[in-house]
């Protein structure tokens, strides 16, 4: 038997604790690459209910909260402590994801009465009304170990602090979500003049589309859905730190207030920048504006102190492409530049809601203020990878026993090695030395109307499959919640876009949900593949390339995909450290490739291993063998192949 050394992992979460767990509630930051993080994103308000007294916390309209978590439009009362109940029992440790991105924590507008598709609530935390305020839907009054937080901002933010200062003492770092488009609806279009909220006239709350700003804007007050006035009003004191902010949120000229009709979003004429967001009211962010650089520093004041005070250890931006590129080249500049060296740790990652490269990777490179033409200085990080998902759903998020092509992902693996003039992502390594195509952010379901991959038609083990070459292809595996015990949206379809997936994953606040999916296959596979990960540096931190994928020549080969990790040397790549991984989607048959290449580069000229080596495999999906492979000279050719077969609806990962 070849067992899963589980010794590494544990030996890397030791060092990781030995870094940060000094004793005095201090926190330190944990000095681990972005390659090496494995995400787990979870919708807090749809984790687990831990607190139930903050429900419908004060002066809050009662029908906003849903008692039975079943209409997915309103609050289902999960929160931070839930989310501290799975650090401290070790959950997140056992499946070996190693950070957190949550949902948005700051106080949001409670609800908006017309919005696509009718009212709906805030229980995700997009629709901020304070930048620096906590939502009291997420906190509570006593802390895990019973001290008190005072009811105001800074009790709000200390209990915000010490959950990430919990996961740091786990070893997990937190992601922050941030959104710098738009804000709530917090103030109405007066289209008939009569200086107040009409409720009941949709163009009060959406106005139609113009090309001209309106100037009829007004705040709203309705303190039970917390449809104030925005905040920052001025400079703050928070947890003892001044936040030099200015009020700017307050005055009307840095909204763009030109409304929204249904096909804003989908333009690319510069309309889907300027446009509100249903409800939701759109920033300004216009270089020549007068208030360009305004805005910029209330942004980067606003999260220098997330990250420098509350301890936060990256942001994912929401919302990338409805704001202009000459903003986040700014914000990313300024925000680095203040944190100094504290920028090494940060990892800015970003939602473009686009499958095109050319689209994703612009914003890897800042915009030259002078020219307006890209330049090499690098401004995000890293994009959620749309292109990966759309790809890896038409391959194995299909009905029944079919299955698509992996052609798209092959293109996906493309879009990151194209180099020079023509590439898509930007080469030039970040503050902390990787790259972007080092950290893709890498997914296949999520809230953002993709829905989750398991829905009525799809079978388990499909996820299971895209669960492997999620955690075996270079990025950042990104896990979305629930989906280590194979939560299925049972009123999601296929080819359906919606937000039916948002379902609470510890139903009424039971937490022993958890402890029941550590018994899962899904879990287990997660845990597996995260330590073969950690192991093995080609798997976190190598480059990857394609060397097979379901030929139309052959029946044999369906349904297979076959990929490379390696890591480069000066002279060529290290074929010690080489793993090929297989994928068979084919429930029907094995899947067998006679002779698989192993060669890669542009003009085929790098061995990934020479004849001879040993290769040995691990089935993930199932207790492995002693089995070994050896690579054997192609005949005709000059380099080496080895002779790949996989099980039905199964996967093999090669190592040395
Ligand atoms: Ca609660
Ligand atoms: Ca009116
Ligand atoms: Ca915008
Ligand atoms: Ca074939």
């Amino acid at each position: 038997m070849l067992v899963l050394n589980r010794l590494p992992s544990l030996l890397l979460l030791g060092i990781v604790l030995l870094g940060v767990a000094n004793g005095n509630g201090e926190d330190v930051t944990i000095d681990r690459s972005w390659n090496e993080d494995i995400i787990y994103f979870a919708l807090t308000d749809r984790f687990c209910d831990g607190d139930p007294s903050n429900n419908t916390p004060r002066q809050s309209d009662p029908q906003l909260y849903d008692a039975s978590q079943n209409d997915i439009n309103r609050y289902h009362g999960g929160d931070f402590r839930g989310l501290e109940i799975a650090l401290r029992s070790g959950y997140f440790n056992k499946l070996g994801v190693t950070t957190l991105w949550l949902t948005p924590p700051i106080r949001n507008a409670w609800h908006s009465p017309h919005d696509l598709g009718g009212p709906k609530t805030g229980y995700h935390g997009y629709w901020a009304q304070d930048f620096l305020d906590i939502d009291p839907h997420l906190t509570s009054t006593v802390s895990i170990d019973g001290k008190s937080y005072s009811d105001d901002r800074d009790g709000r933010m200390m209990h915000y602090k010490d959950l990430v200062t919990l996961a740091h003492e786990h070893g997990i770092k937190v992601i922050q979500d941030a959104v710098c488009n738009h804000i709530g609806p917090l103030f109405y279009y007066d289209e008939n003049g009569n200086q107040q909220l009409d409720m009941s006239s949709e163009n009060e709350w959406i106005a139609p589309y113009s090309n001209h700003p309106y100037t009829n804007t007004r705040w709203v007050d309705l303190p039970q859905w917390n449809l104030v006035p925005p905040n920052p009003d001025d400079e703050e004191l928070i947890l003892g730190h001044r936040v030099k902010t200015t009020g700017l949120l307050r005055e009307f000229r840095i909204y763009g207030r030109h409304g929204f009709n249904s096909n804003s979003l989908g333009k690319s004429d510069g309309e889907e920048v300027k446009c509100d967001f249903f409800s939701l009211r759109d920033m300004a962010t216009h270089p020549d504006s007068e208030h360009f650089d305004a805005l910029v520093n209330e942004f980067v004041e606003i999260y220098y102190f997330y990250i420098h005070v509350v301890g936060i250890d990256g942001m994912r931006l929401d919302t990338v492409k409805h704001v202009h590129h000459e903003f986040w080249s700014e914000f990313t500049h300024r925000l680095r530049d203040k944190l100094g060296e504290e920028a090494e740790k940060l990892l800015i990652t970003g939602e473009v809601y686009d499958g095109n490269p050319f689209v994703l990777g612009r914003y890897t490179f800042s915009l030259n203020p002078e020219t307006g033409e890209r330049d090499s200085k690098p401004c995000l990080d890293s994009l959620l990878n749309f292109q990966f998902c759309f790809n890896l759903r038409d391959y194995l998020r299909k009905p029944g026993d079919s299955f698509g092509h992996p052609w798209g992902l092959q293109n996906t693996t493309n879009s990151l090695n194209r180099q020079g003039e023509k590439a898509f992502y930007n080469s030039q390594v970040g503050v902390d030395g990787l790259a972007p195509r080092q950290k893709m952010v890498n997914f296949f379901e999520n809230h953002d109307g993709l829905n989750r991959f398991l829905v009525p038609e799809v079978d388990e083990v499909k996820h299971r499959l895209a669960l492997a070459i999620l955690m075996t292809t270079e990025g950042i595996p990104c896990i979305y919640y629930g989906a280590e015990a194979s939560l299925r949206d049972s009123k999601g379809r296929l080819k359906q876009d919606g937000e039916t997936g948002r379902m609470t994953y510890c139903e009424d606040g039971d937490a022993s949900r958890l402890e029941l999916a550590t018994k899962t296959a899904s879990f287990e596979l997660i845990n597996r593949l995260s330590e073969l990960r950690a192991q093995q540096e080609a798997l976190h931190a190598g480059a990857m390339s394609t060397l097979w994928v379901d030929s139309d020549s052959t029946s044999s080969d369906d349904g297979l995909y076959v990929f490379a990790r390696y890591v480069g040397t000066d002279d060529g790549i290290d074929t010690a450290k080489t793993v090929i991984v297989a994928i068979n989607a084919n429930p029907k048959q094995s899947a067998i490739a006679e002779h698989v290449s192993l060669v890669v580069g542009p003009d085929g000229e790098q061995a990934l291993a020479r004849s001879g080596d040993r290769f040995h495999q691990v089935r993930p999906f199932e207790s492995d063998d002693e089995i070994q492979i050896t690579v054997t000279e192609m005949m005709g050719a000059s380099s080496a192949s080895i002779r790949v077969e996989v099980p039905p609806s199964s996967a093999v990962i090669y190592i040395r």
